[in-house]
């Protein structure tokens, strides 16, 4: 019986670790910011039809609002209460999303936050995306309602109330982070209200979640939380589906708090992923993209069941949270299509394509002014739509790197080559690699100052294919480079170091 019961718990535990991708899809996307009916009509018109797995939308609970600085991003990173009206939309806008891009087999993951409430400092009345009162001085917030007890102030053992020191596992979990009201979830009754507005989510179909801030709760509140939450929606997941939990927690080494901690409970974000493939791409600290043969867990990264991998995310694409000046992002972007190639190239991982908006970037001695600036809106406040151009790219300042037909492409070569392993690898001790995926796929990369021009087994079938970074197969032509592998499976390659973009990716599907 107790090995039943220990067998079951388990069970239980490994099944938050399941995205439940459908259709043998791979990938994740984080629409940042995006309005609830535009990610529905992305779901319908681009992601679906391009076997896009998920979208990471933006927090959907009510946020406080700030008119200084105006309107940032990060005001909805300040929990009002549970009530589904965002900047992103309201509750049917919400409810209309999910059951939709559902209905395209495209999953949606909530950003939760759930370790606070909004700044202490945030003042009292009704500056809230649903219009609800509330007093962050007398920690009063009717709507849910939370009172003064439900918050951890008499835990906190630091002078100022906030987290002073990380290396001090206590203060980071019961103190304050950057001044932000931290909910004592050791109590059933905010336990129950967290879960609740969970919940909530999960019956009207989402998938899972994106826990914010993780390391700032304990792994048992954690813990109590998820056992509350019901099973997925049947009308889209098989019956006994856990929702998929995947962990913000920021462990770059050196800290009391490992991310070790939390693997029994969901996935977690590997942080260090994107910080040394930007280190790799840029060829800092003398890293060379040979030294990737044995990345993921060879490079202490961690278990490839447990890891949420991306290369920049809505924090360090500007100088929030962690990874510094080496995260690649869209400000660069033949290097982001490099670094997002290769991730998606490489089975390690759930993998999550962020997709950006721009902002004023003014960059002073290593810090971002503008860092706080929110998406493109209108004069008051309210988001702009994304309007789609003839191109396919996005126009009105939103970014849409999902879109850019490199990234797009490399998306559906992971789903190809879905469960083939990393195989046929290639360096020339420098910057040079190449590695397929079984006899699914295979790409190759010029990181290095001069030409790269090599005859490579690819451990393809023999035949034309149509090379899906520098074009695509369109019909039964193709409008990038052609590749010919013999029947040998060997292929010759050249890819100058002045390329547009220089790699070449080919895959099954890509097979003119
Ligand atoms: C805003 C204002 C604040 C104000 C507050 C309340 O900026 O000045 O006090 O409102 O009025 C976002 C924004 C914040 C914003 C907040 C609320 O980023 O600027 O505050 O909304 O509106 C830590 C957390 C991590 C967190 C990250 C930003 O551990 O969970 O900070 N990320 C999430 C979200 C994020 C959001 C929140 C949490 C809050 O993704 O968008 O904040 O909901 C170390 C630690 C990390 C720590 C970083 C940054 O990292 O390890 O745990 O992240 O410091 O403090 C090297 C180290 C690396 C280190 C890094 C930076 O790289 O190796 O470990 O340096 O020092």
């Amino acid at each position: 019986m107790k090995l039943f019961i220990l067998v079951a718990l388990f069970g239980l535990c490994l099944a938050q670790h399941n995205p439940h991708i459908q259709h043998g899809r791979t990938s994740i996307v984080h629409l940042f910011e995006w309005r609830w009916a535009d990610i529905t009509a992305e779901c319908e018109r681009f992601l679906g039809p391009n076997g896009f797995g998920g979208v990471q939308i933006s927090p959907p609970n009510e946020h406080i609002v700030l008119n200084s600085p105006w309107r940032p991003w990060w005001q909805r990173y300040q929990p009002v209460g549970y009530n589904l009206c965002s900047r992103s939309g309201n509750e049917n806008e919400l409810r209309d999303m999910i059951t939709r891009c559902n209905n395209v087999g495209v999953n949606i993951y909530v950003d939760a936050v759930i370790n606070h409430m909004c700044g202490a400092g945030a003042g009292e009345g009704t500056h809230s995306s649903c219009g609800s009162w509330f007093s962050a001085g007398r920690k009063d917030f009717p709507s849910v309602p939370f009172t003064q007890s439900d918050f951890n102030d008499h835990k906190c053992r630091t002078g100022s109330g906030e987290i002073e020191n990380y290396g001090d596992a206590n203060q980071v979990r019961d103190c304050r982070l950057v001044s932000l009201l931290d909910l004592a979830l050791e109590k059933d009754y905010v336990r129950d209200k967290v879960a609740d507005f969970m919940n909530k989510l999960i019956d009207m179909g989402v998938a899972g979640f994106r826990v914010d801030a993780c390391k700032h709760m304990w792994p048992g509140d954690l813990s109590a939380v998820y056992g509350r939450l019901h099973n997925l929606n049947t009308e889209w997941f098989s019956g006994g589906s856990r929702p998929f939990i995947f962990q913000e927690v920021i462990d770059l080494g050196g800290e009391s708090i490992t991310s070790t901690e939390y693997f029994h409970l969901g996935r977690v974000t590997e942080f260090k992923y994107g910080a040394k493939l930007g280190t790799i791409f840029r060829k800092w600290n003398g890293e060379k993209l040979s030294y990737t043969k044995n990345w993921g867990e060879g490079w202490g990264f961690m278990p490839n069941d447990n890891a949420l991998v991306f290369v920049d995310n809505h924090d360090n694409q500007r100088g929030h949270g962690a990874g510094g000046a080496a995260i690649a992002t869209f400000w660069d972007s033949r290097l982001h299509k490099m670094a997002v190639g290769f991730m998606l190239a490489h089975p390690y991982g759930v993998t999550r394509v962020m997709s950006s908006f721009r902002w004023n970037r003014h960059i002073v001695n290593g810090k971002d002014q503008n860092d706080w600036e929110g998406p493109p809106s209108h004069g008051d406040g309210s988001t702009k739509s994304v309007p789609i151009n003839a191109d396919q790219t996005c126009g009105d300042g939103w970014v849409c790197e999902h879109r850019w037909r490199q990234i797009k492409n490399m998306v559906i070569f992971r789903n190809v080559v879905n469960g083939q392993p990393h195989s046929n690898w290639w360096d020339n001790q420098s910057n040079q690699v190449a590695f397929g995926r079984g006899n699914r796929g295979f790409i190759v990369f010029n990181n290095d100052d001069w030409d790269l021009d090599v005859t490579l087994n690819t451990g393809m079938p023999g035949g034309t294919y149509c090379d899906v970074i520098s074009g695509q197969k369109e019909g039964s032509g193709c409008s990038g480079k052609q590749i010919h592998v013999g029947g040998d499976g060997r292929a010759h390659f050249k890819i100058s170091n002045r390329d547009e973009d220089p790699f070449v990716a080919i895959h099954a599907d890509s097979k003119l």
